[in-house]
C-alpha cells in the first residue's frame, strides 16, 4: 500500500471562509476527508498536515524522507517565495505533485513563478478541491 502525504501551507486552514470566490467553499477538512476516502478506494494511505510556518513544513518534508511513496503539496504563498521548501523537497526521492485550488498563472504576476514546480512531477491547478483528487489519482496510478 502506498503512503501519500498531503501538505498544505499558510492560510489553507481558512478555506471555506477565505475568498470563496477564488478558493471555493470547501473547507480543508472537506478536502482532506475526500482524499482519505479516495485513498482507501485506491489502496493508498493518505496522511494530511497543514502549517502556517515555513520551517515546520520544511521539517515535515525532511521527516517524510524514507517513509512516503509520494507527496502532494500546496505550499500556499510559499509556492512563490520559498527556496527552503524547494531545497527540502529535493531531499525526497519520490514523486512530488504540486496542487493549487486556483490557477496562480492566471492571477497577479507575483503568483506566476513557482519554486515548487521546479521539483514537481506534475502540477494540478485551477480546479478547486478536484486539483487534490487529480493529484492523488496521479500518484496512485502506475505512471507516478
Ligand atoms: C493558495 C494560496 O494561498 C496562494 O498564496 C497561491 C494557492 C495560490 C491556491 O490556489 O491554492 O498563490
Amino acid at each position: 500500500m502506498k503512503t501519500i502525504l498531503i501538505l498544505n501551507g499558510p492560510n489553507l486552514n481558512m478555506l471555506g471562509i477565505r475568498e470563496p470566490e477564488i478558493y471555493g467553499s470547501d473547507t480543508l477538512a472537506d478536502i482532506e476527508s475526500a482524499c482519505i476516502a479516495l485513498g482507501k478506494t485506491l489502496g493508498a494511505q493518505v496522511e494530511c498536515r497543514q502549517s502556517n510556518h515555513e520551517g515546520e513544513l520544511v521539517t515535515w518534508i525532511q521527516k517524510a524522507h524514507g517513509h512516503i511513496d509520494g507527496l502532494i503539496i500546496n505550499a500556499g504563498a510559499y509556492t512563490h517565495t520559498s527556496i527552503a521548501i524547494l531545497d527540502a523537497l529535493r531531499l525526497l526521492d519520490v514523486p512530488i505533485v504540486e496542487v493549487h485550488l486556483s490557477d496562480p498563472k492566471t492571477r497577479e504576476t507575483f503568483r506566476h513563478h513557482s519554486y515548487i514546480e521546479l521539483t514537481a512531477a506534475r502540477t494540478f491547478a485551477g480546479k478547486g478541491a478536484q486539483s487534490y483528487i487529480d493529484a492523488l489519482e496521479f500518484l496512485a496510478s502506475a505512471h507516478a
